[in-house]
């Protein structure tokens, strides 16, 4: 039997046996306190269940926005990547040396470490990420040979405020826009480290997203010197946040904020155009160790900041300037 049917078989954790968002914590999102309403907050619906059938996947995606895929991948594999994580981040110096480094503290004074190079130089990561069940899982899905991004956004989060909400498509629109995000805990995440979550529904409110959605994070407008400037620098001229109030935003789209206790072995995929974020950490100084990485049909167009050896990203190389 697959891995995911037998978790499947597992006995429901407590607080998925009641609706009520009564047996949830109390959330925070970027310092906002969220209202835990239960028609404001919820969990996110598992489809694991629906492992194998891509129909059903491609349905569900298209109504709720997102699939989260509970145990689908093999826990040791990413307990792994973690182990190999440890080891970098300890021997940057990010880590509390008094703790074993699989603990992930964080040393004193820690802020969000963002780690593309050690993602690449991790062979147990590129393995999780780029080959196997999860490649296997995307070409499934579309029906098609896959290509991925080279670029991971491989993130360490110490306590402290999150990640504010946003879509990713103002970070990578220049190819398809089929593509999707792959959000994949490297380790349990339990509520107070602060996993991410998705704004219910908001996918599908494109007469609130059309004038922020398409807006690309390194455009700017040659013929305004001081746009110019801030490119040449390597700078944005957009950030790319859709608020940094998560309970107001959540209030304008109508939905609920849904999230969810995360293990090892877990991945949360969505689409371009759902708005999400994420529960701030609010742990004894330990990280909240996570990647997000994308995945699109190989007959499609890709946004080219974000392949090759060396991926441009959002430096001047990646910088696209226009008459405005
Ligand atoms: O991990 C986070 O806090 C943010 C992740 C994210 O925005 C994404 O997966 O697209
Ligand atoms: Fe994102």
């Amino acid at each position: 039997m697959q891995r995911w049917a037998i978790i499947s078989l597992l006995p429901l954790k407590p607080f998925q046996t009641m609706s009520s968002a009564a047996t949830l914590p109390q959330f925070y999102s970027y310092e906002h306190a969220l209202d835990m309403d239960r028609d404001r907050i919820g969990t996110l619906r598992e489809s694991a269940d629906a492992a194998d059938d891509f129909v059903e996947l491609r349905r569900r995606l298209e109504t709720d926005g997102y699939l989260f895929m509970k145990g689908y991948l093999y826990r040791e594999e990413v307990l792994a990547a973690r182990e190999e994580i440890a080891r970098a981040m300890a021997s940057k110096n990010l880590l509390d040396p008094d703790f074993p480094e699989m603990d992930m503290r964080c040393r004193p004074e820690a802020s969000m470490e963002f780690m593309p190079e050690i993602a690449a130089a991790c062979p147990q990561v590129q393995k999780v990420l780029y080959s196997g069940r999860l490649i296997d899982f995307y070409k499934g899905f579309y029906g098609e040979s896959v290509k991925h991004y080279d670029f991971t956004w491989l993130r360490a989060m110490p306590p402290g405020k999150g990640t504010n909400p946003h879509t990713d498509l103002p970070y990578m629109g220049r190819g398809t826009h089929n593509h999707m995000t792959c959000w994949m805990p490297y380790g349990d995440i339990p509520y107070d480290l602060g996993g991410l979550m998705i704004l219910e529904g908001s996918h599908r409110r494109m007469d609130l997203l059309k004038n922020y959605v398409f807006r690309d994070v390194d455009a700017y407008c040659e013929n305004k010197p001081e746009q110019k400037q801030r490119a040449e620098e390597g700078k944005w001229t957009f950030t790319g946040t859709l608020s940094h109030n998560p309970p107001r935003v959540r209030d304008k789209f109508g939905g609920r904020w849904l999230t969810s206790e995360f293990e090892a072995g877990d991945f949360l995929t969505f689409g371009m155009f759902v708005v999400h974020a994420a529960v701030d950490n609010r742990s004894d100084n330990v990280f909240r160790v996570s990647s997000d990485s994308r995945y699109q049909r190989a007959s499609e167009p890709i946004d080219d900041r974000w392949v090759g050896e060396n991926p441009p990203g959002h430096s001047t190389a990646g910088k696209r300037g226009r008459i405005c």
